[in-house]
């Protein structure tokens, strides 16, 4: 599986700190931290409510990319903070995220054709959020045909059917994992997918367990891709049992290790 880390974001108030005070070393050896423990990918959100938010993801863009090679993804519902982003990047980002909000898609797709970016492509419109996997797959369905029309290939898009806190939503877990079985058939070549598997336990006392476990269920569902806290070794090991058990990985031994 792609592993994203989650933990780049100033959501997190020790990052935030950082960011304030534009604590280069604080961001790096957190980036280091975060590849040395799994991470493919490392999402950059600058976290809500600041002051420059296309100046601070330039500044974060850069100072990640000084200290490790990842690929990153650029985590901002800021059009303009998104283009800085993508243009202080070195290398071909992911674009996280659009909707199915006409507006967003008209900002977003010509941004993803002009770079050749990967994008992920949240299943949520103007009306909301969706309530079960039928609307999930309908909202990817306008995504996927927007994709087309810009000529950006259907396997660069990241189909995210957004995972909802387990104790506000709780008959959402289920659908989350069925629309990802909806979200391959819908393209020639197939979506990938992916979640923020946080966001499942949010306010929730089980915060690690929750997460691992559900993680176990999405990769038996077929999932690609989640942003995730690496640094959490019961969450990796997690991971790499199930992609061993799922036969997606060959077995040795020493499978954690690898
Ligand atoms: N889909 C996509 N992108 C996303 C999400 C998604 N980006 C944001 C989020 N969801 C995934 N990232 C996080 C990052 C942090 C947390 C959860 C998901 C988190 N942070 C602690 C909290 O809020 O309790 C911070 C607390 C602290 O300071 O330590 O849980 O679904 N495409």
């Amino acid at each position: 599986m792609i592993v994203i880390s989650e933990r780049i974001n100033g959501l997190f108030k020790s990052v935030s700190k950082a960011i304030d005070s534009r604590d280069t070393q604080f961001l790096q050896n957190l980036a280091r931290e975060q590849v040395a423990a799994g991470a493919d990918v490392l999402d950059i959100n600058t976290g809500p409510g600041v002051d420059d938010p296309s100046g601070i993801m330039k500044w974060m863009v850069e100072t990640v990319q000084d200290a490790v090679d990842a690929q990153l993804s650029i985590d901002t519902p800021n059009v303009q903070a998104m283009e800085a982003g993508i243009s202080a990047a070195k290398g071909k980002v992911i674009i996280n995220s659009t909707t199915a909000e006409a507006a967003k898609m008209d900002a977003l797709f010509p941004l993803a054709q002009k770079y050749d970016s990967d994008m992920i492509c949240l299943t949520l419109d103007e009306k909301g959020i969706p309530n079960d996997a039928n609307s999930r797959a309908e909202f990817a369905m306008v995504m996927v045909a927007k994709a087309v029309e810009f000529g950006i290939s259907t396997d660069k898009l990241y189909l995210d059917p957004l995972v909802l806190p387990v104790g506000a939503a709780q008959d959402q877990g289920m659908k989350v994992l069925e629309a990802l079985g909806m979200f391959k058939a819908i393209a020639d070549p197939a979506p990938k997918t992916v979640v923020g598997l946080s966001n499942v336990s949010n306010n929730t006392k089980e915060r690690p367990l929750l997460n691992r476990t559900y993680l176990v269920m999405l990769l038996a569902y077929g999932l690609d891709a989640a942003i995730m806290d690496p640094s959490d070794t019961e969450v990796m090991e997690a991971a790499k049992a199930s992609e061993i058990l799922l036969n997606k990985k060959l077995y040795a031994d020493d499978f954690l290790r690898v």
